[in-house]
């Protein structure tokens, strides 16, 4: 009676395994063809999906400025230095485009006295910049009181347009566009003065002998933002 017990138990235990296994072939046929279905019928249209995915990266600027004033002797050639603070690299995400302004007058006071003749040129070295960019203006000269512009693109490839982009994922491109690394260090502008003297100059007391010149420094730094196009 007892082994006949026992035998029943085995045999129920036997079919309900039979049961489940039966529920597991089941289980796994479907899944298999799901992933059949994912995979070969459905393949091309989700790899065109991953392709397709884009995104637009935009920028929010903050204009660092600096003015500097200083009076230069006539044929004299002056390094002047720049450096920004290094607190704004840590606030944004990089450092894009430095303007400089080079701006000056007629100082003398004397009657008639002609605009002198400044040049102002920036040197590629002490920054790491991108200073090959074609778009930079790293020299000009100005006889006529007009102000001399000159442009640094200091992030690659950074011009302040939004970008769109595609692949990739939004934490990718965020870190595309952002390193501290470029425009550290300090910046070389020389400034040189040659005077025009004024018609009057033959009188010893009246000379033009040097000019004085106003560097405005204007930092472009940028914070990305990258959006996922619907
Ligand atoms: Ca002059
Ligand atoms: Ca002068």
């Amino acid at each position: 009676m007892v082994d006949d017990n026992i035998l029943q138990d085995l045999f129920s235990e036997g079919r309900s395994f039979k049961h489940i296994s039966i529920f597991f072939s089941v289980v796994v046929v479907l899944l298999l063809y799901h992933a059949t279905v994912f995979f070969v019928i459905m393949g091309d249209e989700i790899s065109i999906k991953d392709n397709e995915k884009s995104f637009t990266i935009s920028f929010t600027e903050v204009i660092d400025e600096e003015l500097e004033s200083r009076t230069i002797d006539d044929g004299d050639r002056e390094v002047i230095e720049y450096g920004v603070s290094e607190n704004l690299f840590s606030e944004y995400d990089g450092f894009g485009v430095l303007y400089i302004d080079i701006e000056y007058g007629e100082t003398s006071g004397q009657f008639a006295d002609p605009c002198d003749s400044v040049s102002a040129d920036i040197s590629p070295t002490g920054v790491d910049a991108d200073w090959d960019n074609e778009d930079n203006v790293l020299a000009g000269t100005s006889s006529s009181c007009e102000i001399i512009s000159l442009v640094v693109y200091v992030f690659p490839e950074y011009n302040s347009s939004n970008l769109n982009v595609s692949g990739e994922n939004k934490e990718y491109w965020e870190m595309q566009w952002k390193n501290s690394s470029y425009g550290v260090g300090t910046f070389h502008l020389e400034v040189e003065v040659n005077v025009n003297q004024p018609p009057t100059s033959g009188i010893p007391t009246i000379q033009d002998d040097d000019e004085e010149v106003t560097i405005t420094w204007r930092s472009v730094f940028f914070t990305n933002n990258v959006e996922e196009n619907e």
